[in-house]
């Protein structure tokens, strides 16, 4: 990857197509230079958002707004030039070949926040949260990234930096003057500051599985055999008629899905083929394969049954396909049409099958959907508490993970009363190292290559 610093980047900074405004930025060490030789202004010079042309020689290419952003009080930390054009991808086009026949290079993707990263205008995890603030999928995803981006996860990984750090001086401190006989850090006391950042570790790790789930939903197919109700379902849940429904068995021969946002979680719901013994034709057949197609990404099925008739042996097909796939995720049971009279209990189903929890609805009056969604969004992993959400990603998952483990044999260390101070900084200072990697210090170029090119560019 060109990460060249001594560069000046340009990139289109607003989405692709047309619009009122687009905004190219310009950063780098001659930004000023390369824009004052296509900007004309008669703006007062000390002016910082002055009004304009763009010009290619004595040629108008558009009426523009300038900000310049002076170093280091800038997002990349070097000089900034922000130009407001009129959103047409021709003139944006000719405004980016015009800065770039006048030395500025187009930016590779994420370079903005590289910089930024680079001139310590912020940490590693605070350039993750940009990406992940901007791919936010819901309200409640957004504010988990923009807590990020605030660095409260940076914080929470300093302050038990900060207690590691104070656990390693001491003992070295005390490694230091063997003569003096003096101890300075009790082995009580070390074993309350490892267990205060193991457990602050562990409750970041907690976090991580709804992190994940703020970051990209909950997928649930509903599945079952023909005339359940499945569609219905899909339906109510959207509050409109997006599949058919009839009282024909096998209406549904394709995967329907549709996203919502529920109580600022994305959940997709996928309406399925229904799954019987006896296919009647390749349209069903096919039909069917996509049902077990979607069951195979699903984080968590919703298995319906019709209370108001018998298990049959299409019901009993189904818990054989699951019990024979690999699939490992939460069921919940749905007993449908609860308004009809009943011929099925929870028991009854509960017989041929473990599920995660069961559940009385009737998709034509609406009762029990709502507490449904919440079962489905508690079951996926996802806490009720909105509180101090964090935007958790694998690579932190990690690197937390492998923290914690250098500290857990710490305290195995420690538990032997042994004269092993030196075995002891050398794991703890590992913990750090892991720790350190999160914030993006002493990192590899090739991890912070990776990172970056997953940005789009202008970002
Ligand atoms: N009384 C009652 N009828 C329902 C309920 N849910 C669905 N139905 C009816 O059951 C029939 C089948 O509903 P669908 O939603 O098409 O069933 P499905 O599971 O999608 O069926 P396939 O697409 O064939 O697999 C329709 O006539 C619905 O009106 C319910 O809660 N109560
Ligand atoms: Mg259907």
């Amino acid at each position: 990857m060109n990460y060249l610093k001594e560069d000046t980047i340009v990139a289109l900074s607003t989405a692709v197509g047309k619009s009122a405004i687009a905004v190219i930025r310009l950063s780098g060490m001659n930004s000023f230079k390369i824009i004052n030789k296509i900007f004309r202004t008669h703006s007062k010079s000390q002016k910082q958002v002055k009004y304009g042309h763009i010009v290619d020689g004595t040629e108008k290419k558009d009426e523009v707004l300038c900000t310049f952003l002076r170093a280091p009080h800038t997002y990349t930390g070097e000089n900034l030039v922000e130009i407001s054009v009129h959103g047409n991808p021709i003139i944006v086009n000719e405004v980016i070949t015009l800065l770039h026949k006048n030395g500025a290079r187009l930016a590779e993707p994420g370079e903005f926040t590289y910089r930024a990263f680079l001139n310590n205008k912020m940490d590693l995890t605070k350039a993750e949260a940009v990406c992940s603030l901007i791919a936010s999928k819901t309200e409640r995803s957004a504010k988990a990234a923009l807590n990020n981006l605030s660095g409260e996860f940076s914080l929470k990984i300093k302050n038990i930096n900060t207690v590691l750090t104070n656990i390693t001086l001491l003992m070295e401190t005390t490694l230091e003057y063997p003569e003096e006989d003096i101890v300075f850090l009790s082995h009580d006391k070390k074993v309350i500051k490892l267990d205060s950042c193991i457990k602050n570790i562990q409750n970041l790790l907690d976090s991580y599985k709804t992190s994940k789930i703020l970051q990209h939903g909950i997928k649930s197919a509903i599945i079952g055999r023909p005339n359940v109700g499945k569609s219905l379902l899909l339906n109510k849940i959207l509050g409109k008629n997006r599949a058919i429904v009839t009282n024909i068995a096998g209406t549904t021969s394709d995967s329907i899905e549709e996203t919502i946002n529920y109580k600022g979680v994305a959940l997709t719901i996928i309406d399925t083929a229904g799954i019987r013994t006896h296919v009647r034709n390749l349209i069903e057949s096919l039909g069917q394969k996509k049902t077990k197609e979607t069951i195979r990404k699903s984080d968590v099925l919703i298995w319906l049954f019709d209370a108001s008739s018998e298990l049959d042996k299409d019901d009993k097909k189904i818990a054989k396909f699951i019990g024979r796939s690999d699939f490992n995720r939460p069921v919940i049971g749905v007993l449908n049409k609860s308004d009809l009279f009943l011929k099925l209990s929870p028991n009854s189903i509960a017989h041929d099958f473990s599920f995660s929890t069961i559940i009385s609805i009737s998709a034509k009056t609406g009762i029990g959907i709502l507490t449904l969604l919440d079962e489905l969004t508690k079951i996926a992993g996802l806490s009720d508490s909105m509180g101090d959400c964090l935007t958790i990603n694998f690579r932190h998952f990690i690197l937390l993970k492998k923290a914690q483990e250098s500290l857990l044999r710490t305290k195995q260390l420690v538990d032997l009363e042994e004269d092993n101070d030196e075995i002891i900084c050398f794991e703890v200072k590992r913990a750090q190292m892991a720790l350190n990697e999160i914030l993006g210090i002493d990192i590899k170029q090739d991890i912070l290559d990776a990172i970056f090119s997953t940005f789009c560019i202008g970002k």
